[in-house]
């Protein structure tokens, strides 16, 4: 693994279910980050680079409705690995903020969470493909899982993941929540249920805090 050096780079990520605002508001908050004179690289999970992008369309196609859970997962961590490799690291060791949507935390919620993979297989792999790096901050946009879910499917075609039923999506929130109470120093909590300019002011007061 590319290893990290001692620049002031920070790694940043996004997290929920479904419909919960991650890509809406991440523009807003790379505006914010910029306008205070940092440099930032905007990314994704799965996905960020051409070989993880192409890795994200057979894990997020319904072609492939019957995945077995494992392969679902070693997917996941082989788009990660990639996207650390070629892209985050390289960035973070250049001193740029990295906003990544979604990462490792939502393979403990969803694959964990969500599938029931134990938590112990996913630490392997986790500290197989990073090491012992995480993100700096992790920002949880939380709300119902079934007011995400009718956002996301209100917006049009689904995916193979929007197919699940809702139990699995509580699942995953509650997963999500636990790993936020784990880890209060890294993670900040956006109650997304609400409008979208109360989400932003939240959202500003969060980032002001980091900045
Ligand atoms: N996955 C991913 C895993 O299972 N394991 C992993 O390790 C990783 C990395 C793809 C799938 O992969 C799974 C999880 C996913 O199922 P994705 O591309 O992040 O991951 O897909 P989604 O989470 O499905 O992305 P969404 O676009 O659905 O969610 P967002 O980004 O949170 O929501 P957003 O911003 O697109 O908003 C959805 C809709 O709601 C509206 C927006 O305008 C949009 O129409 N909206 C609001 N409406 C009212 N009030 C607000 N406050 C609103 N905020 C947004």
């Amino acid at each position: 693994m590319n290893t990290l050096n001692d620049s002031n780079g920070l790694f940043i990520t996004f997290e929920g279910v479904e419909g919960a605002g991650k890509t809406t508001n991440i523009e807003y908050i790379a505006e914010k980050i910029k306008a205070s004179g940092h440099e930032i690289l905007l990314t994704r999970e799965p996905g960020g680079t051409e070989l993880s992008e192409a890795i994200r369309e057979l894990l997020i196609s319904k072609e492939y409705p019957e995945m077995h859970i494992t392969t679902e997962l070693l997917l996941m961590f082989a788009a990660r690995s990639e996207h650390l490799n070629k892209k985050i690291i390289p960035a973070i060791n250049e001193g740029k903020w990295v906003l990544c949507d979604r990462f490792t935390d939502a393979t403990f919620a969803y694959q964990g969470g969500g599938r029931g993979i134990p938590e112990t297989t996913i630490s392997t792999l986790e500290t197989l493909v990073q090491g012992t790096l995480k993100p700096d901050y992790t920002f949880l946009f939380d709300l119902n899982a079934e007011v995400g879910l009718a956002r996301a499917k209100n917006r049009g075609e689904t995916d193979r993941f929007e197919q699940q039923h809702i139990d699995f999506f509580n699942r995953v929130r509650a997963k999500y929540l636990v790993m936020a109470e784990t880890e209060k120093h890294r993670y900040r909590i956006v109650n997304a249920e609400h409008d979208l300019s109360t989400v932003q002011i939240q959202i500003s007061q969060l980032l002001t805090e980091i900045l």
